[in-house]
């Protein structure tokens, strides 16, 4: 049984898990040079460094000791116990083309599902000095300031956050720039989809469209853009817990606009894995 007193406990622990991961990167990220980058599948944009594994071991490691009976689900090293009801969904570094080329667009990632639903979120970017998080029906913040969705309600009145993988690209979006560019709404890619989902719910975006996102890149940042008052897709739909989704996450007043230019695929049946 998860008494309520965990969840403070819990959510006390990602914070604090999140942040010291972020300054252990900082150390990484000033010494990029050092790092030997790995290219997965063969792609150049997909990068993994021995930092990404190194905070992973780091934060998996604080997890577990606090809640041994918890499950994990990690980018770099796979999964422990899926059906546990407290499931930590982690990215290590999200935003790693961007660590590993010096641009300040990346965070650690910590979310926990409760029973399968986005229940807590502690996303710390040390370049910018923000710790957004947030637990399903308390509140989202970045530092001590209450998170907002836009008021927004036409996608012309800001940027939406965009992004998308290889093949995927030419398949959906494109199609779905030329639709966003001819309501006169303007796109903006950071490299890093929890960042983007976070500024999604404090409404410096209006939102945020991937064709096909992981887990760990967005679990963290449902519980903030729930509580924030904006929407999003049935992501975890199928097996996107395990190979992702299309994703949407927008202000209330565009998001039906933005999942018409999307169409059918944004909720539609499974899509296949790439790679
Ligand atoms: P990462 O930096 O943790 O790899 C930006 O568009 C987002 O795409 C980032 O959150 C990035 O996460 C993610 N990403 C990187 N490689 C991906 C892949 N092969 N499939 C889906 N998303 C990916
Ligand atoms: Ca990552």
């Amino acid at each position: 049984m998860t008494h309520a007193t965990d969840i403070d406990a819990r959510y006390a622990l990602a914070k604090r898990v999140a942040q010291e991961a972020a300054r252990r990167g900082m150390g990484y990220y000033q010494q990029r040079d050092d790092l030997i980058v790995e290219h997965k599948g063969g792609h150049r944009q997909d990068v993994v460094s021995m930092a990404d594994r190194a905070l992973e071991d780091y934060i998996r490691a604080e997890l577990l000791a606090a809640f041994p009976d918890d499950g994990f689900l990690g980018e770099e090293s796979g999964s422990i116990d899926l059906d546990a009801r407290c499931l930590w969904v982690i990215d290590p570094i999200d935003g790693t083309a961007c660590f590993v080329n010096g641009l300040h667009n990346w965070c650690v990632s910590i979310g926990m599902l409760l029973d399968g639903v986005p229940h807590i979120g502690a996303i710390a970017d040390p370049n910018h000095n923000e710790l957004f998080h947030g637990v399903r029906g308390q509140g989202a913040f970045v530092n001590d300031r209450p998170l907002r969705a836009s008021e927004a309600t036409h996608v012309r009145e800001g940027l939406l956050g965009v992004g998308t993988f290889y093949a995927r690209g030419t398949e959906h979006f494109i199609p779905f720039l030329t639709r966003l560019l001819g309501e006169g709404g303007m796109f903006l890619r950071n490299g890093s989809g929890a960042l983007m989902t976070a500024y999604v719910a404090a409404g410096r975006l209006l939102g945020y469209y991937e064709t096909l996102l992981k887990s760990w890149d967005c679990a963290a940042g449902l519980v903030l853009v729930a509580e924030a008052g904006g929407r999003s897709n049935n992501f975890l739909r199928g097996d996107g817990l395990l190979h992702g989704n299309p994703y949407l996450v927008a202000c209330p007043g565009v998001y039906d606009q933005v999942a018409e230019m999307i169409g059918p695929m944004l909720d539609g049946d499974q899509v296949t894995p790439l790679q």
